[in-house]
């Protein structure tokens, strides 16, 4: 026993050492001569390229300008922001609901540009939520939240949301197998092998709406699905994913989930599952799981919980999936432009191995297997494997393409990305990474015609490269010039959060289709006030209803009489402003909640529960204009049952009676 613990140790020791990163010796000179003058973005200048960043555990969404490494604007998805007010505004607050509640936070990895034709379509980028299983939509038109949709029989939606050519498909793999949510799941953990299954669900994306839908899933043997991609050109119809954990552990994976030489690369026709779908195989499964949309027309989210998804199996439908074993728990599972090979990253693996899209076909037609696992055919490595590229560095994660035929792939452990061939598997070039880098990112480097001409490198443990911000130090991306032969670093800039994958795109289409402000007249929110004429104070019961306006530079109404201890307050304030970049916030003395910030032309409503008797200030937040500190007003709040009628206005004092003295 004891020697057994400490064989698990030790094993456990080796494993630390060898995934800790080394640092590589030269960090200071990497830097190319002309660094400066290649990521020059002089004042009032635009940059080429949008770059959207993952931001992990900050569970928000970066936007920054490349080559300058500018910050653009933090993008709020899953967790509440109280500089936007998403989440704490009246109108938000449904975007986080999910069938647990309100979900104020998460953790987002991956993010995924609308395509058509195998190319960025500029139109939306999705993300992943990895602890709570959604999935969101970001409209590219105004950089907003617009769908959310959560995933049932999922636990850590780790690999997803990947897409399809035409974005006929999102599709999401759970990373921690669970038992299925339609069955009793309080069965002891190391029942494992038995009661727990993967799941793949496949996310309809509407073609002129974007609006997302749950397909179909598809249920798989217990295993993690760590990360993957669709195929494209001629693997159009097929999807990728890395599998590790196939030893089916409960417990201290780092040693338990490490112990075959081979995890799997997991192939799934989706064509093939589209037509048992249409044919009637699938089996509904009673879930419950939230879908949430946010209307620019009300300006509001609605929120609904759904009942149902239809689920196939693996095991029933033989000829969806397919494993091919590859060495030894991979990672990243990426796919080349023409979609003829499969790079799967093992992160413990001496090689990276590439698979043959026309290889796996013919194996599969020669029933080239070598058994099952859990009812699902396991292809030969021989039969199925392109080549390996032989000593690329330590711990391969991710790889992206460039326009000219090379792969380039992120080394964590070695610190440093690598540059090879995809036609012979030759390695052409590394540049060390400071330090250790997670994802990196082509222009274009996941679609069937890579831009190039950049990449960036998402690297964790940056060390000393910025000036130290005590003990937790900024991740950092770092940009290379792909150009030419060799890579060469240009720039560093920190990041928010920790970026996992990122993707850039050349910015002109996005850039010319950005909305500017919501039209007024088309305002449809239930609260709106379309002039300072419509602005009125409304008591229903305890609750009470402000119909305001903010035009530079006051509030209307600015005073309030008649509140009284134990109401509900809805500020509803409407941006008169009809000009891009004139935002107005709003904000009340006391509000256990974070500010307003409305975009000309929105509606959006907080909640206020006085808990004083006396007079609350409230005021714009958001610096609007010389006279932005007049923007300003007051609320009278008397006790409850007192008989101070509701009163209002702007440039007048609201004709009410003075409270009654206080009886000596
Ligand atoms: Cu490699 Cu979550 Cu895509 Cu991080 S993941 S690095
Ligand atoms: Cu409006 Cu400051």
């Amino acid at each position: 026993m004891k020697n057994k613990k400490l064989t698990i140790a030790l094993a456990g020791l080796v494993l630390v050492a060898a995934l800790q990163s080394c640092r590589p010796k030269d960090s200071g000179n990497a830097v190319s001569g002309d660094a400066a003058q290649k990521t020059y973005v002089a004042p009032g200048k635009y940059d080429e390229i949008y770059n959207f960043v993952s931001g992990g555990f900050s569970g928000q969404m970066s936007c920054y300008g490349i080559p300058s490494g500018r910050l653009l604007r933090v993008i709020p998805v899953f967790s509440v922001d109280p500089e936007k007010g998403w989440g704490y505004s009246e109108e938000t607050k449904p975007m986080l609901n999910t069938s647990h509640g309100f979900v104020p936070w998460d953790d987002l990895h991956h993010v995924q540009l609308s395509k058509t034709n195998g190319e960025y379509d500029n139109r939306w980028i999705f993300a992943n939520a990895n602890n709570t299983p959604r999935v969101a939509r970001i409209d590219l038109t105004t950089f907003r939240t617009s769908e959310i949709i959560e995933l049932p029989n999922s636990g850590g939606n780790h690999s997803s949301p990947f897409i399809t050519e035409n974005t006929e498909y999102l599709v999401a793999g759970t990373r921690f197998s669970v038992p299925p949510d339609d069955v009793n799941g309080d069965v002891p953990i190391d029942s494992y092998k038995e009661n727990f299954k993967g799941t793949i669900s496949f996310i309809s994306v509407g073609k002129e709406d974007g609006k997302m839908d749950i397909a179909f899933q598809i249920q798989c043997p217990g295993v993690n699905f760590d990360l993957s991609r669709a195929g494209k050109g001629v693997s159009h119809g097929w999807f990728f994913f890395s599998c590790y954990n196939t030893e089916q552990a409960n417990t201290l994976l780092e040693v338990n989930a490490s112990q075959k030489d081979k995890d799997f690369v997991m192939a799934v026709n989706w064509k093939k599952a589209e037509e048992y779908l249409k044919a009637g195989k699938g089996r509904k499964q009673a879930v419950k799981y939230a879908h949430n949309t946010y209307s620019e027309k009300t300006h509001s989210a609605t929120s609904e919980i759904k009942t149902e998804v239809i689920v196939l199996d693996s095991k029933v439908l033989k000829d969806i999936c397919y494993f091919i074993p590859c060495p030894k728990s991979p990672h990243g599972c990426d796919v080349s432009p023409t979609g003829e090979y499969i790079v799967a990253s093992g992160k413990l693996a001496a090689v990276i191995p590439v698979f043959s899209f026309d290889k796996i076909l013919k194996a599969i037609a020669a029933k080239s297997y070598d058994g099952e696992f859990d009812g699902i055919p396991v292809i030969k490595y021989e039969s199925a494997l392109y080549g390996e590229v032989k000593k690329p560095g330590l711990g391969p994660l991710h790889t992206e393409f460039d326009d000219n035929g090379n792969a380039y792939t992120s080394m964590f452990v070695s610190s440093e990305v690598v540059k090879w061939s995809v036609k012979d598997l030759k390695v052409l070039d590394r540049q060390p990474t400071f330090y250790s880098i997670g994802h990196l990112c082509v222009v274009g480097g996941d679609t069937k015609k890579p831009f190039g001409k950049y990449l960036i490198a998402y690297n964790k443990i940056t060390k000393d490269r910025y000036l130290p911000t005590g003990p937790e130090l900024s991740q950092s991306a770092q940009l290379f010039d792909i150009s030419g032969d060799k890579m060469k670093l240009i720039l560093d800039f920190p990041t928010i959060g920790e970026p996992h994958y990122a993707q850039a795109v050349v910015a002109d289409v996005i850039k010319k289709n950005s909305v500017k402000m919501f039209k007024i007249e088309e305002n449809a929110h239930p609260y709106v006030a379309k002039g300072e004429k419509e602005t009125k104070v409304v008591r229903e019961g305890n609750k009470v209803h402000v119909y305001m306006t903010v035009i530079r530079s006051h509030l209307t109404p600015d005073n309030i009489e008649g509140i009284k201890m134990g109401d509900e307050v809805y500020f509803h304030v409407t941006n008169l402003e009809q000009d891009w970049d004139v935002p107005h916030g709003f904000a009340i003395k006391g509000a256990s909640n974070a500010e307003l910030l409305i975009m000309p032309g929105e509606t959006q409503t907080l909640k206020w529960i006085p808990k004083r008797v006396g007079i609350s200030p409230m005021y714009c937040t958001d610096f609007c204009s010389a006279l932005h500190q007049e923007m300003t007003g007051y609320v009278r709040v008397s006790p409850a049952g007192s008989n101070v009628p509701i009163s209002y206005g702007t440039g007048k004092t609201p004709a009410a009676p003075a409270a009654p003295a206080p009886s000596r």
